[in-house]
């Protein structure tokens, strides 16, 4: 084990940081401008260059992605029930809670991890107003399956995106599906601008809306308040790291994917002996390598790896652990055996720009070594 084990601790990521002097030199900007937050200058350069990167028509930028996502649902004012995925974050889950909404959880589909659009249609109720799907670790849900669902019961749609940035369906963004996505900037993310979030939508009309919801619901022309806001307004040192990121996540994409490659070619002895599978990314989609991901045939092997790799020094996640419905803070129905067994048993492997193939062979060594 001696030779395996890494001098320094492998985490399952590392944000994406710029040259100092770049951040140093945008810092300087901020300064001189006297402006740091508040629809300042940097937040609004941000805005419109990220709107070019994306191929987007209306974007609005928030201080994270959470905050984001419960402006997205208070915007098309939804009512009574949302149906959404348990293999997620416990951002999804809260935030539609925190809108005084109850979620209604189908179960994912079994090679993606995502909701199953089979699984939509028997939970629609008389309560329901929208469905809220998950792009998890980036991979685009059935968007298409989706949209028909959605528009024959008369159903919004919002995605939670915030593993998906970049991502593209058919040259398509993302984002060009449902009524609104949200991105997360956290610093965890393969695009950062510290903490911070989007959202992406194709109602001009909501701009005035979400510009009054992330302040305080103060209506940007008139200065009143009519809508019940909060305060969630991106910062100016957010944006900088935003403008300056920007330059360089093309290139962390393209190297994230090296990484990526290697992990499947190390892995390959382990994939067909069936031991570990590996979600690849779908057809026709240009992927963001936002995670990897193993999947374990057991919880107690799943257990087993997160246990033990932390004494080579390497620091997996359970990306995510229980699913949502298990949470103890609330007694949902549980009846998501799918999201079960992929929460059971799914562990993330570090993937982050400064990894490098050795690295990733090593990590591959030990946990054929641990799973002998
Ligand atoms: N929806 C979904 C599906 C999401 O996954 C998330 C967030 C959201 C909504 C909400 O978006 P935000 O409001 O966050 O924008 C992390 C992130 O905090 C969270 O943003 C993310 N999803 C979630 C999947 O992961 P933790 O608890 O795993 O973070 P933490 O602190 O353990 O960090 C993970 C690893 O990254 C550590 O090993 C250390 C490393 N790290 C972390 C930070 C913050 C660094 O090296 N440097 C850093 O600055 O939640």
């Amino acid at each position: 084990m001696s030779d395996l084990k890494f001098n320094e601790p492998i985490l399952v990521t590392r944000p994406l940081l710029p040259p100092i002097e770049e951040y140093e030199k945008k810092l300087k900007e901020i300064w001189d401008n006297k402006w740091i937050t508040n629809n300042g200058p940097l937040e609004r350069e941000f805005q419109a260059k990220l709107k070019e990167f994306l191929s987007v028509d209306n974007i609005e930028l928030f201080v994270n992605g959470h905050n984001a996502l419960e402006m997205a649902i208070k915007a098309l004012d939804l009512t009574g029930e949302v149906i959404t995925t348990p293999f997620t974050f416990a951002s999804t889950t809260q935030a539609i809670i925190n809108n005084g909404l109850t979620p209604v959880f189908a179960d994912v589909d079994p090679e993606y991890y995502n909701l199953n659009p089979d699984n939509i249609e028997d939970l629609i109720t008389d309560e329901t107003s929208a469905i809220i799907p998950v792009h998890v670790f980036g991979n685009p849900c059935d968007v298409d399956k989706i949209e028909k669902i959605a528009k024959k019961h008369d159903l919004k749609v919002i995605y939670d995106a915030a593993h998906a940035f970049g991502v593209t369906i058919d040259n398509n963004p993302i984002a060009a599906y449902g009524d609104i996505s949200m991105f997360s900037f956290h610093a965890t993310k393969v695009f950062n601008t510290i903490e911070g979030g989007a959202l992406i939508f194709s109602d001009d009309d909501l701009t005035y809306k979400f510009k009054a919801l992330k302040n305080f619901g103060i209506t940007p022309d008139n200065e009143e308040v009519q809508f019940l806001g909060v305060n969630a307004k991106m910062n100016e040192f957010e944006a900088a790291m935003g403008l300056i990121n920007l330059d360089y996540v093309s290139d962390s994409i393209a190297k994230r994917k090296v990484i990526y490659e290697k992990y499947l070619e190390c892995l390959s002895g382990l994939e067909n002996q069936g031991k570990v599978k590996v979600l690849r990314p779908k057809e026709n989609v240009k992927y963001n390598y936002a995670y990897f991901t193993i999947k374990l045939n057991s919880l107690d092997e799943k257990t087993h790896l997160f246990e033990k790799l932390p004494e080579y020094n390497v620091f997996p996640k359970r990306y995510f652990y229980p699913p949502c419905n298990e949470f103890p803070a609330y007694n949902f129905d549980k009846n998501t055996p799918i999201a079960k067994d992929i929460s059971d048993t799914i562990l993330s492997l570090p993937l982050y720009l400064d990894l490098t193939v050795d690295d990733v062979e090593m990590i591959c060594k030990i946990i054929e070594a641990e799973l002998k």
